[in-house]
């Protein structure tokens, strides 16, 4: 029999919420914008480009990882967790990467989760095909504010069971872009979900400056056409008139912070007017449209550790530049 995903929408962000933050966000003494903004199809087409830049290391190095240690990893989450093997994989995307580890860790069920519902749907439909016999269900939701899954998604099949644990794999450094606080909140709730869960997680760590720029402006313009895109999408948002050739990309690290932040500068002295509001930006004035943390093995340990999980490993590359985390308890 060819099984079939199963689908489930939560809350998705309402085009009136997101006007709302974007409207509050332009208001504030430094302008800011939420990086949900970013990934509209364009904007996620444009990353997937990013990840294919040579200055950007993350996606590459993390991959390295996997590919080198996957095997032990592997061996690692087969002694935390009992038989048959929840995935779960948060901001799933194209999920090759969750795919990856399907021969090494042979889940039983396959939960995808992304922010992008209909992407979601597609890719999975695909995917099923690849691995005919893998339960696969697809949860479209922003985990951002609040992580927690219906019930009814990981039970099982058969006896509506709650799972006995499930792996939660988290790759690619996003939890980078998320404030310590937040951050904090979201392992907690990692940990709590499926009534005790494991993580695999990837982790972007402080390196040299003259490696971590150029991650956040390449030469190509890439990050640059990525950032700039979420004045486009304000324009059509909130009926704003912003003229994108006004504004330039920074990158810029912020050492009391560690972490990079990403600014668009107005070039010149200029009014930006939207649907019921306007500002004046000065010269240089900048909006605020991501950070994206770097921690050290032990700041991210100490994260772990405080969020509950209290049995850790994690592997690194030969520079340092990344980590992946195993974490149980
Ligand atoms: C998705 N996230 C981990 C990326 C990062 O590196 O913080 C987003 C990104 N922003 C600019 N380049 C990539």
């Amino acid at each position: 029999m060819l099984r079939r995903p199963t689908f489930l929408q939560i809350d998705p962000p309402s085009r009136s919420a997101l006007a709302e933050e974007a409207d509050a966000g332009l208001r504030a003494p430094q302008a800011w914008l939420s990086p949900k903004l970013f990934y509209d199809p364009l904007g996620s087409r444009l990353f997937d480009a990013i990840t294919e830049l040579p200055e950007y290391y993350p996606t590459r190095t993390e991959a390295a990882l996997m590919a080198r240690h996957g095997a032990d990893m592997a061996a690692a989450v087969r002694s935390a967790l009992p038989e048959p093997l929840t995935l779960v994989d948060l901001g799933a995307g194209n999920c090759t990467k969750a795919a990856a580890l399907f021969d090494l860790l042979e889940p039983a069920h396959y939960v995808a989760v992304d922010i992008s519902a209909d992407y979601l749907r597609n890719t999975l439909t695909c995917l099923q095909r690849e691995y005919p016999d893998l339960r696969m269900s697809g949860v479209g939701m922003d985990f951002s504010a609040r992580l927690a899954l219906p019930a009814e998604v990981l039970a099982d099949e058969r006896t509506g069971a709650a799972p006995q644990g499930a792996l939660l794999f988290y790759p690619g450094s996003s939890i980078g872009n998320f404030d310590p606080p937040e951050a904090l909140r979201l392992l907690r709730e990692a940990r709590a979900l499926a009534g005790g869960a494991a993580l695999l997680i990837g982790v972007d760590l402080i390196k040299p400056l003259d490696v971590l720029l150029p991650a956040y402006d390449d030469t190509l313009g890439v990050t640059a056409a990525f950032n700039l895109n979420v004045l486009r999408r304000l324009n059509a948002l909130l009926g704003a008139d912003f003229h994108l050739a006004d504004w330039q990309h920074e990158a810029r690290f912020n050492t009391a912070a560690s972490r990079i932040e990403m600014h668009l500068r107005a070039r010149t002295e200029l009014t930006v007017r939207w649907q019921g509001g306007e500002r004046r930006f000065a010269p240089a004035e900048t909006i605020h449209t991501e950070n994206s943390y770097k921690w050290t093995t032990e700041s991210f340990s100490a994260l772990l550790t405080e969020a509950g999980f209290a049995q850790q490993k994690h592997w690194t590359d030969e520079r340092g530049w990344f980590a992946v985390f195993m974490a149980t308890g």
